[in-house]
C-alpha cells in the first residue's frame, strides 16, 4: 500500500526516530490520548497511527479535490449569474480544503507527490460519492444539501481529533462546508417554489443522491475495519452508524420543509428510540463502487490524471522560478 514504505523524519534527536518503538513513549503517548489531549508533528507516535492519519487524510483530500470535478461540470450551465458565482466560489473552496489536508498529511512525512500517485494509480480510495453523475441543475443543490450535509456530520467531531494538524485544518473546512449546505438547500427552497417540472427534477434528484449520501458514512460500525482502533486513538469521536443515524433525523426534517419525499419506505419515527427507522443499506454498491466499478470511477480519475499532466508546465515553471530566486539570494550574499 502507499502508505507502507515510506521514509519517516527524525523526532527530537534525542528521543531517536520517531518510529522506534519504546514503552516510555507508548505510555507517554497513550496517557496524552486518554487526557483528550492533542498529538502534534513532531511528537512520538506509534507508526501506526502515523499510517492510520496518512491513508485517512489523505482520502480525505483526494475526495475534495475529485469531489471538485461532479460540480465543475455545471459551472458553464449555472442558470444565473448570482448561482454561477456561488458554484465558482464553492468549487475554489473544495480545491483550498484539498489544499489544507494534503499539507495536513505531509506533516507525517510524506510528500504530496507520492499521495497523489496513489491516487492516480487508482491504489488510493476517494469518497464513493464523487462517482456518481450529475444529471441536471437541482443535482446541484441536492449535493450541497445531502452530500455537504453529510460531510459536516462526520467532519465537525474531526475538528477535535488527536491529531492537531488535522483538528485545525477541519475548523476552517466546516464554516466553509456549512455555507456550502445552505447554498444548496438555497437553492432547492428557489426550484421548489417555481415549476411543476422544477418541483420534479428536484424529487428526482433527491430519489438518486439520498442512497449514496448515507452510504457516505462508511460500512456498519460491526463491518467497519478501523473504527475500534481509530476511536481508541482519538481519531474518530463518533462512529460511522451514529453520525448516518444523526444525518437521517435531521434531513427528515428539513426534507419536510422543503416538500420532497425521501426514497426509503421504511423510514418512520421510532418514539422508543426516539430516531427515525430507516431501511437497509445495499452494500453490494457500495462496495462495487469503492472497488472502482461505479458510474463515473474511470471519468473522475482519467480527469484527475488530465489535470496533473496538464499542470505540469505549471510546476516546472514554479521550480525554475524558485531556483532562480536561490541562485540570485546566494549571489548577492
Ligand atoms: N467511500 O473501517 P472504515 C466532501 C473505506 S469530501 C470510500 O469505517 P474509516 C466534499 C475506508 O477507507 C468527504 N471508501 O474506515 C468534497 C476503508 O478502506 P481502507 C470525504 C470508504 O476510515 C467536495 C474501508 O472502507 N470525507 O465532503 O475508519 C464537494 C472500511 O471503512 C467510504 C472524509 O473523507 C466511503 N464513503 O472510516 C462536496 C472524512 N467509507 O482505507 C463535499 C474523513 C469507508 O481500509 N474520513 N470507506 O482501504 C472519515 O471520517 C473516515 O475515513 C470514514 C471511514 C468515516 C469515511
Amino acid at each position: 500500500m502507499y502508505t507502507q514504505a515510506l521514509d519517516i523524519p527524525q523526532q527530537n534527536q534525542d528521543k531517536g526516530p520517531r518510529v522506534v518503538e519504546n514503552a516510555q513513549y507508548q505510555a507517554e503517548f497513550d496517557a496524552r490520548i486518554d487526557a483528550g489531549g492533542y498529538i502534534e508533528a513532531k511528537d512520538w507516535m506509534p507508526e501506526a497511527y502515523r499510517k492510520t492519519l496518512v491513508r485517512q487524510i489523505s482520502q480525505h483530500a483526494h475526495s475534495e479535490i475529485v469531489g471538485m470535478l461532479p460540480e465543475g461540470n455545471w459551472i458553464t450551465r449555472a442558470p444565473t449569474l448570482k448561482r454561477k458565482a456561488i458554484l465558482l466560489a464553492k468549487v475554489q473552496d473544495e480545491g483550498g480544503h484539498g489544499l489544507y489536508l494534503y499539507a495536513a498529511a505531509e506533516t507525517l512525512g510524506v510528500s504530496r507527490d507520492e499521495l497523489l500517485e496513489a491516487l492516480h494509480s487508482g491504489k488510493a480510495k476517494y469518497s464513493s460519492i464523487f462517482n456518481y453523475p450529475t444529471l441536471t441543475w437541482a443535482d446541484i443543490g441536492v449535493i450541497g444539501w445531502l452530500v455537504d450535509g453529510a460531510a459536516i456530520m462526520n467532519q465537525i467531531p474531526l475538528c477535535k481529533c488527536s491529531y492537531g494538524p488535522y483538528a485545525r485544518a477541519m475548523v476552517r473546512i466546516c464554516k466553509e462546508e456549512s455555507f456550502h449546505q445552505r447554498q444548496g438547500y438555497d437553492l432547492l427552497l428557489t426550484m421548489m417554489q417555481g415549476t411543476d417540472e422544477q418541483r420534479e427534477m428536484v424529487q428526482d434528484a433527491v430519489n438518486r443522491w439520498w442512497w449514496p449520501s448515507i452510504m457516505m458514512f462508511g460500512p456498519h460500525d460491526s463491518e467497519s475495519t478501523h473504527s475500534e482502533q481509530s476511536s481508541r486513538w482519538g481519531i474518530k469521536r463518533i462512529s460511522n452508524d451514529d453520525l448516518r443515524q444523526k444525518f437521517v433525523d435531521a434531513t427528515v426534517e428539513q426534507a419536510k420543509v422543503l416538500g420532497v419525499s425521501l426514497p426509503d419506505p421504511d423510514l418512520k419515527w421510532n418514539a422508543e428510540r426516539g430516531h427515525y427507522d430507516f431501511g437497509a443499506i445495499d452494500w453490494d454498491e457500495f462496495r462495487t463502487v469503492i472497488a472502482g466499478h461505479g458510474q463515473c470511477n474511470v471519468d473522475r480519475l482519467s480527469a484527475r490524471v488530465k489535470a496533473w499532466e496538464d499542470g505540469a508546465w505549471v510546476r516546472e515553471a514554479a521550480l525554475a522560478y524558485a531556483e532562480k530566486q536561490a541562485a540570485r539570494a546566494k549571489a548577492a550574499a
